[in-house]
């Protein structure tokens, strides 16, 4: 049998979860991560594999009925997982109907999985109807984008614009933008739900006074889109109480999606301005 330890799904989320502690972004027992395990990918590290325990969900999901799942554990810190992954972490598997979660490795200290797990399996099932190569959901706190949300608008079209304008790489990086959830209560189904319904047009969704959830395929990818956003969140903070004397305006952004073969959300870009006759009605 393979070491799971070795396992280059365990070796990647040791070391993204980590990451995420030293950015700040999951102070004491904040964020969540899950990924999505191949099934023949982790049937070579747990082969004559049986449930530990059995964990009921509260919620339904059946599209991901018999799926497996690598994540993080409720109230544990993330600055830990490289210390003790099996306390920390825990692979389940759904089943009935995403019902019940069996446990097949670790919460070895007899804990379970976030309390966010709603929210994960939701955003998974959705995010999975747009890219059926979506693997990963990622929640964390970080501090600009949470700053952000007690002094900017949080209507989606001007969040994302602004963070677009911040840098010039996050209309490359995020096009789809990025939706925002109100302040709700964290951890139950509504807020879960919520959550999966706005992930059907953006793989980042910011949470009001609280942090952010972003999809993507890989652990890399989705820790990026976090870090992108995040990062244009702090060029705003920096900037929001001076003056304004230039920004990218929406034709250098139009310019952006033409290079890097990206497509802004409808509409949340002014519409391009062609240059001659026809668009004066000078035709000759
Ligand atoms: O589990 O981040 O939203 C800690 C959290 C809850
Ligand atoms: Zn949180």
């Amino acid at each position: 049998m393979k070491e799971l330890m070795r396992a280059p799904f365990m070796v990647e989320m040791i070391r993204i979860v980590t990451n995420m502690y030293d950015h700040g972004w999951d102070e004491r027992n904040g964020g969540n991560v899950s990924v999505l395990l191949d099934e023949n990918e982790w049937k070579e590290y747990l082969p004559a594999v049986h449930a530990l325990r059995v964990i009921s969900t509260g919620f339904a999901a059946p599209e991901l009925e018999g799926k497996c799942f690598l994540v993080t554990g409720t109230g544990k810190y993330f600055r830990n997982v490289q210390y003790a992954p099996d306390v920390n972490l825990g692979i389940v598997r759904l089943r009935d109907g995403g019902r019940n979660a069996e446990l097949l490795w670790g919460f070895s200290d007899g804990g379970s999985f976030t309390s966010e797990f709603p929210a994960h399996m939701m955003s998974h099932a959705a995010r999975r109807k747009v890219d059926p190569k979506n693997r990963v959901v990622m929640h964390c706190h970080p501090a600009n984008l949470l700053a952000m949300t007690y002094v900017h608008s949080l209507d989606e079209r001007a969040f994302t614009r602004t963070l677009w304008q911040m840098c010039t790489e996050c209309i490359i990086v995020f096009p789809d933008g990025v939706n925002v959830l109100p302040w709700m209560l964290c951890g139950t189904n509504e807020i879960g739900e919520a959550t999966a319904r706005k992930m059907e047009t953006a793989r980042l969704v910011v949470w009001a006074q609280h942090g952010i959830y972003a999809a993507g395929r890989d652990l890399d990818e989705t820790f990026g889109l976090i870090e992108t956003a995040e990062k244009a969140a702090e060029i705003y903070l920096k900037i929001a109480h001076l003056p304004l004397v230039n920004t990218i305006s929406d034709e250098a952004l139009h310019q952006l999606e033409v290079r890097f073969g990206v497509k802004a959300r409808e509409g949340w870009l002014a519409p391009e301005l062609r240059s001659g006759p026809d668009v004066r009605g000078e035709a000759k």
